[in-house]
């Protein structure tokens, strides 16, 4: 089976160390720890990018190279067509993620293009989304 990729897209470099009252207090480090005992042995590629087109271009590896991808786009989800373009491109099962429960903030986060592809939307429950969408990619692909 080949690695899950997780993509965290900007700010998010900042987790646990900024505004823990909206994100808490845990790092991405603890993502990568928490999503590790999710995935059951399969292999989990974490990566952060404060770049659009960073983002991108580890879409496009994802399809040689993963056997799904979570991605939390962070604010690139309610503005990047080109995101979407790229997870157009990916075959396998995509899972979009956000801690905070973005549908009871600004209005302006309840919009999300990335949700236009992915097969599932997890928001509100803080870093154990991330875990609860690595299962789902190891249960979805188990179905191929
Ligand atoms: O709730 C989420 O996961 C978001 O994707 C986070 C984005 C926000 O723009 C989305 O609407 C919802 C912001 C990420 C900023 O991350 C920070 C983490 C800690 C401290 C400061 C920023």
């Amino acid at each position: 089976m080949k690695p899950i990729h997780i993509l965290n897209g900007p700010n998010l470099n900042l987790l646990g160390k900024r505004q823990p009252e909206i994100y808490g207090h845990d790092t991405l480090d603890d993502v990568a720890t928490l999503c590790r005992q999710a995935a059951g042995g399969v292999e989990i590629v974490q990566r952060q990018s404060n770049h659009e087109g960073q983002l991108i271009d580890w879409i496009h590896e994802a399809r040689q190279d993963a056997s799904g991808i979570v991605i939390n786009a962070a604010a690139y989800t309610h503005t990047s067509v080109a995101i979407l373009d790229a997870l157009n491109t990916f075959e396998g099962p995509v899972m979009e993620v956000h801690i905070s429960q973005v549908h009871r903030r600004e209005a302006f986060r309840h919009h999300s293009f990335v949700a236009q592809r992915a097969d599932g939307v997890i928001a509100g429950l803080g870093i154990e989304g991330y875990a609860a969408a690595v299962r789902r990619i190891c249960q979805l692909n188990r179905k191929d």
